[in-house]
């Protein structure tokens, strides 16, 4: 069985306790791999590692550190095979969505920030005629990256690669569910010749490694993507050290579909919202609006489409693979009893899917739609990060946005009209970071991306990552 060693300094390592942790894999229920359990040493042995590192690399010219990321991304390409295996076995993601969305995307990360970091431009602002305020920007330091399961090597390279572009050593702490693909990353970045102590990367638990990691002296930045409330737990431990702090967290995203929808795409893109790496995405849409005029069309075609996804074995063409752990499954199927007790009614689902062979113990669940669900109830509120979606007729714009509105989270929505004036009118109403007209997921790494409200605090893309990852300095010069 493969060990995963923490990768400290440039090398792997064993966890200083000698400890580890046993991690599943979800089609199957068997333990894949053990990882380093490591602790607020491992933690001080990599903040140490990254601090050694930080004169060489900071320095280095924009040139330079550019090449190393392009090296990375080209690795990557190379191994595609294997990330997409790996992100299978580690999170139950079907092997071909792992190839065409998340390693693709991650390449895409090193690429675009090596190209960002040569187009990245000091600002001059004149006062008067004889006053300049240069505005220098220098990095972090050691920037901290504590990352989740769901797209594991695209959103922890999200992280790395500007951290990297701009300066700053890092320290990861990736998910514990999703080890053996942060693993390959080091060894991407053994092979890709980075000097040692630039990327360090401790596994292991939230509590054990990712704590000490945000409470650490040394580290002034802590990029986070994961759930609510451990934002909330990091945001608290991270306050009175007056760090940068982003966190990109859950969302509870709308899905609006209007009368004058082009119903075609409205309903293969909502299945798609809907069940997409079997519901395990923040971006992904659950509370679904409908208008009344097309409720009984759109619900025929999308019933039809959804019956139709297969769920089985991530290793064949299926359309959705095994939630990420047997914990997870379990708080996703509370919400089907909720559903059940509060009397909704079942479209399809409702149960785990059936799986023979290989992943007959995999956990598996069938896509689920309900309707009927109440405006208050906690199916339409909560997180649910699984395969269940609410359906919900409206009949007017002002009843819809408040529907949308009613949540604490505020990440994305999604429109369907052919009403230009509509589409803008209510894009400036919806309270959340991203808002999608006829289409969704589509995303331009220059643009902000983040969320509102409990769906976090900050913004990444091209120019909102440089600032996060750099420090402002204004040099006011007065001559004459
Ligand atoms: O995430 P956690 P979990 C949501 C989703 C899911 C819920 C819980 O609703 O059901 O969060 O999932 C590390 N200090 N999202 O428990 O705990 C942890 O080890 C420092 C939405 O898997 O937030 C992991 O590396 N670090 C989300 C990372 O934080 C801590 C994607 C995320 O884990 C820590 C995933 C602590 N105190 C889940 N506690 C999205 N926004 O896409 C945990 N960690």
């Amino acid at each position: 069985m493969k060990t995963v060693l923490n990768f400290i300094d440039g090398k792997f390592s064993e966890p200083i306790s000698g400890e580890y942790l046993e991690s599943f894999d979800p089609s199957t229920d068997q333990v894949h791999l053990k990882l380093a359990d490591s602790n607020a040493k491992d933690v001080d042995a990599a903040v140490a590692a990254a601090s050694r590192a930080y004169g060489l690399w900071s320095s280095l010219a924009a040139t330079e550190r550019s090449r190393y990321l392009c090296k990375v991304a080209d690795l990557i390409e190379q191994e595609l095979d294997a990330f997409a295996l790996a992100e299978s076995q580690d999170q139950g993601k079907p092997v071909h969505l792992a190839k065409s969305l998340d390693i693709p995307r991650a390449i895409q990360n090193f690429r675009f920030f090596a190209g960002a970091l040569l187009h990245a431009e000091d600002e001059a602002i004149r006062t008067d005629s004889s006053t300049l305020n240069v505005i220098s920007r220098k990095p972090v330091g050691v920037a901290g990256l504590i990352s989740p399961w769901n797209l594991p090597l695209y959103l922890l390279t999200w992280k790395i690669a500007p951290a990297l572009a701009f300066g700053n050593t890092v320290v990861c702490k990736p998910s514990e569910f999703t080890s053996l693909t942060a693993h390959l990353l080091c060894e991407v970045f053994v092979k890709a010749g980075l000097p040692k102590g630039v990327v360090n990367m401790v596994f292991g638990s939230g509590l054990g490694a990712g704590d000490p990691l945000v409470r650490h002296p040394n580290v002034p930045l802590i990029s986070f993507t994961g759930g609510t409330m451990t934002g909330a737990a990091i945001a608290t431990a991270a306050a009175p050290l007056f760090k940068k702090v982003s966190l990109e967290l859950g969302g509870k995203n709308a899905s609006i579909i209007f009368d004058d929808a082009d119903l075609e795409s409205a309903v293969e893109q909502t299945v798609r919202s809907s069940f997409l790496n079997q519901g395990e995405i923040c971006l992904c849409a659950p509370r679904i609006y409908v208008h009344k005029q097309i409720y009984s069309e759109f619900m025929e075609k999308f019933l039809t489409q959804v019956k139709a996804l297969k769920v089985g074995d991530p290793r064949l063409a299926v359309d959705m693979g095994p939630l990420v752990s047997r914990a997870h499954l379990e708080k996703v199927e509370s919400y089907l009893a909720l559903a059940r007790e509060e009397k909704a009614q079942f479209l399809c689902g409702g149960a785990r899917a059936k799986v023979t062979g290989r992943c007959e113990k995999g956990y598996f669940l069938e896509p689920t739609i309900l309707t009927g669900v109440k405006a208050e109830s906690r199916l339409q509120h909560e997180e649910i990060f699984g395969p269940i979606v609410t359906i919900t007729l409206f009949t007017n714009e002002n009843e819809v946005v408040t529907l949308a509105n009613s949540t604490k989270y505020g990440l994305a929505a999604t429109l369907w009209t052919q009403s230009l004036g509509r589409a803008h009118r209510l894009a400036e109403r919806l309270e959340a970071g991203t808002v999608w007209i006829n289409c969704w997921m589509v995303r331009d790494l220059r643009a902000p991306f983040g969320g509102i409200k409990g769906s976090g605090l900050g913004r990444e893309g091209q120019k909102s990552s440089r600032e996060f990852f750099t420090e402002a300095k204004t040099i006011c010069i007065r001559h004459g």
